[in-house]
């Protein structure tokens, strides 16, 4: 595999990167693994998974609870990576950083809490662009409040059409849930325009950045925005964590999503008091192991830079677009102006999942179905995709592997 270290990113190896993740090393049906599925969940490096097993080893016990030694490191431990993740967002405050078990627990609790607020004829924005975590939320709380879930669409390109956008907000909308970057194609949507419309009309913006934070830098006071929800999983660190930014004077007002311990201030049978946020929100034992791997996977990221890291993979993604173009038989789904790494395709007469499936025997993974995001499938008029997807440690020779592996296929389908 060649090294793609380049001048005008002296700081950033590949191959560096590449020995930090051990589960790269190994063959799959009898070719080298090449990893293409980092937009479901991306590979740990050995740094995270060093850090989980050192507070296990050293450090564990209940957070928050203890007054011994032990359980004072475990709760130091687990609120320094609350720190690192309201730095790598530039979140104002570390108490408005909301650990969660991920974005999709994150815009659940805005929808449950902050969705309270809606009454009839109040209505929600979200776009045709999204991950189901962020559609199915916001119907469930409109029909318990009686308001209505608004899609602004894309255009054919997969870019959010903003003079849709534009005429669907109104004094009606009281919440705009849009994703940072699409899933399926990387479309990078406007989010600073979005958050200067949302608040021209007094509503509040909730931001998915699930698909964001892995790929580029995110400065939720720079884009403005009221809610911002990624997933600890998808930056290299474990499942089961996840951090939700909200707007301090905001979460301030929010009642609680779930009760339980940890979360109160005092219980009697006649009724409980809550903690200010962040704890009001988070009720019950944490995954405290998993929030320490996620403040490290947050310390590798930042120790390697987010513009290598996007420049990098945009790369790599730009030179398996090329060569899949240049196959006829390949459809490429969308080609939004602003995207990231992420590369959806068919070819022509063969089902996704049975390209997914050749391509694993030639030890290329990647994933084939809706993507859960079955507004965007219909859209295109298919039922489902391949989806090539880059991270950090991917490679242009992994590109070609790529190229060959789906050129095998359209021979099989030929
Ligand atoms: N939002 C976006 C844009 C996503 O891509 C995903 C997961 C989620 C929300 C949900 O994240 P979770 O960590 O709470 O599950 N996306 C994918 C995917 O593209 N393939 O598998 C999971």
């Amino acid at each position: 595999m060649t090294a793609l270290a380049s001048a005008a990113r002296p700081n950033f190896d590949v191959e560096t990167i590449r020995a930090d993740f051990p589960i790269l090393h190994q063959q799959i049906n009898g070719h080298d693994l090449v990893f293409l599925d980092t937009a479901a969940s991306a590979q740990k490096p050995r740094q995270v998974i060093q850090a989980m097993v050192d507070v296990m080893e050293n450090d564990y016990a209940n957070v928050h609870r203890g007054v011994y030694a032990l359980s004072q490191r475990a709760t130091d431990k687990f609120e320094a990576a609350r720190g690192k993740a309201a730095k790598f967002i530039n979140a104002p405050h570390e108490d408005s950083i909301i650990f969660s078990r991920g974005a999709t627990e994150g815009i659940n609790l805005v929808a449950a809490s902050y969705g309270q607020r809606l009454g009839p004829g109040d209505e929600i924005i979200t776009t045709e662009l999204e991950h189901h975590s962020n559609i199915v939320p916001w119907q469930i709380i409109a029909e318990k409040q009686g308001a209505k879930v608004l899609f602004a669409p894309m255009d054919d390109n997969g870019a959010l059409d903003m003079d849709a956008f534009r005429s669907l907000i109104s004094n009606r909308t009281k919440i705009v849930a849009v994703t940072h970057v699409a899933n399926t194609m990387g479309t990078v949507l406007p989010v600073q325009e979005i958050a200067r419309l949302t608040h021209a009309v007094g509503a509040v913006i909730l931001v998915d950045g699930c698909q964001a934070a892995p790929h580029m830098p995110v400065d939720v006071q720079a884009l403005d925005v009221d809610f911002y929800a990624f997933s600890g999983h998808k930056i290299y660190g474990p499942t089961g964590i996840g951090a939700l930014y909200g707007r301090p004077e905001i979460l301030a007002d929010m009642p609680p999503y779930q009760g339980g311990g940890e979360m109160i201030e005092t219980v009697e049978k006649t009724g409980s008091t809550y903690k200010e946020p962040p704890h009001r929100f988070e009720a019950g034992t944490p995954a405290i192991v998993e929030a320490v791997g996620f403040g490290a996977a947050i310390d590798y990221i930042q120790s390697i830079g987010l513009e290598g890291i996007g420049a990098h993979e945009t790369d790599v993604a730009a030179h398996a677009e090329a060569l899949l173009r240049a196959m006829p038989e390949v459809e490429i789904m969308g080609a939004p102006g602003a995207k990231t790494s992420v590369l959806s395709f068919n070819v022509k007469g063969a089902h996704a999942h049975d390209v997914g499936t050749i391509l694993d025997q030639m030890g290329v993974a990647v994933r084939a179905g809706q993507h859960c995001a079955q507004p965007v499938m219909d859209r295109f008029g298919v039922h489902a995709t391949a989806r090539a997807s880059f991270g950090m440690y991917n490679t242009k020779a992994e590109a070609e592997a790529l190229a060959a592996a789906v050129a095998k296929t359209i021979e099989i389908f030929g």
